[in-house]
């Protein structure tokens, strides 16, 4: 059942040389809920080696918030777990990998030129893409893991249960498995439509996610609620058949809390795609409003999510001249399906500037941080979550 239509999108991370790309390169966003597992996805689904191959721009160390996230869950892991062996699947740059020095550290990353990031000798990559035959080939290589981490990468994959299948080869029977994603309850409440785009397949609830699990004889056993990435959920997993560990209070209370905002229900959903309209409408409003007014505005965080927001609301570099952002890979290149350029990101980038639209308003307070010596002088941000406005 389709409740949200975000139009002709581009592969979001398919930064090139081309400006605007034509329809026929494009294909029309919608995003669907399956009633019978509660769950959330998008109608076209692409397959993985559309997506992530050797070109792919995305780092996740470059951003002091999840350097800290990561060392700190590392930490808070070794104490708590103890693992002897860890897996994770989607290790990019191996900024998680790297705080570990177990007997055995296993990294799985399809994006050969993220993958050949990691120097560190002590971290071994697999550059495929994470299915039966990997899981297979990791088990024979290393036997089984007792800590298995994924994040973000779990709803960017299309077969689920070939993922879980895969993760229940290598999983040792009182192994943990943790994931980490956006948490579908986040999105819906701050309307942040731009979580959907190719490579989020799927958002996760909890409540769709445990229905999922179970065919795999798999159960969460607790949840954290992270502020990352505009609100992401920490799943806790083991095998069921392990009643070594207690279920803990925060499933039951991420359940209510789900259920109590009716993601179960199709009306939520329905309405959730009449605020994406009403968000538009108010975002454009305000960015004509000030380029009315002859005022520069630029991108800030040449996100994926900014991708979608910039293909949805039409803008062109008319309305946000140029992108700025840290990335080489995204370096005067055009963002995905528009003629806005991509600046590389200088510590000067911001001045004689007017508006900064927030592409990576995920990171909004590193960002607003690092830049308060403009804000001071007057520069303004703008954002769209949770509704558009000038912060
Ligand atoms: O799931 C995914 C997430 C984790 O990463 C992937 N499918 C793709 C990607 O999505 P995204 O591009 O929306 O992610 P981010 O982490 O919101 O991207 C931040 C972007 O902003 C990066 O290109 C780096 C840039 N940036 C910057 O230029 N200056 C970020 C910060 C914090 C900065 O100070």
């Amino acid at each position: 059942m389709i409740f949200l239509n975000l139009g002709h999108q581009p592969l979001a991370n398919n930064y090139t040389n081309k400006k605007e790309l034509s329809k026929k390169k494009k294909y029309i966003l919608t995003v669907q809920y399956q009633k019978k597992n509660n769950l959330i996805s998008i109608k076209k689904k692409f397959k993985s080696k559309i997506m992530f191959n050797n070109k792919y721009p995305y780092r996740s160390s470059l951003s002091k918030t999840m350097r800290k996230n990561f060392k700190d869950l590392a930490k808070n892991l070794i104490n708590k777990f103890h693992p002897k062996k860890i897996l994770e699947i989607g290790c990019n740059d191996g900024v998680f990998l790297k705080n570990f020095n177990s007997q055995v550290t296993v990294g799985v990353e399809p994006c050969k030129n993220i993958a050949d990031l990691i120097k560190l000798k002590k971290i071994n990559v697999h550059k495929n893409y994470w299915d039966l035959k990997l899981a297979n080939k990791i088990k024979n290589k290393h036997g089984k893991f007792d800590l298995i981490y994924s994040a973000n990468t779990i709803t960017h994959i299309k077969d689920l249960d070939i993922v879980f299948r895969s993760i229940n080869q290598v999983l040792s029977e009182e192994g943990i498995l943790v994931i980490e994603d956006p948490s579908l309850l986040e999105c819906i409440k701050n309307v942040s439509y731009d979580q959907f785009y190719n490579e989020h397949i799927y958002v996760f609830s909890l409540i769709s996610l445990q229905k999922i699990l179970k065919k795999h004889k798999l159960e969460i056993f607790k949840v954290e609620n992270l502020n990352v990435h505009g609100g992401s959920n920490r799943y806790y997993i083991k095998k069921s058949m392990n009643k070594k560990i207690r279920i803990n209070h925060s499933v039951k209370q991420n359940k209510i809390k789900e259920l109590k905002y009716k993601l179960d229900k199709f009306i939520t959903y329905r309405k959730f795609g009449k605020n994406v309209k009403e968000s538009k409408r108010k975002l454009k409003k305000l960015i004509l409003d000030i380029k009315n007014k002859k005022k520069s505005i630029i991108g800030y965080g040449a996100t994926a999510k900014s991708v979608t927001v910039m293909n949805y609301c039409g803008f062109k570099s008319d309305e946000i001249n140029y992108f700025v952002d840290t990335t080489p890979e995204k370096k005067n290149k055009y963002l995905p399906g528009t003629n806005i350029i991509v600046k590389k990101y200088k510590i000067n980038s911001l001045k004689n500037i007017d508006y900064v639209y927030l592409g990576a308003w995920n990171f909004k307070n590193e960002i607003l941080n690092k830049e308060r010596k403009y804000i001071k002088k007057g520069l303004k941000f703008i954002t769209h979550v949770p509704y558009p406005r000038i912060i």
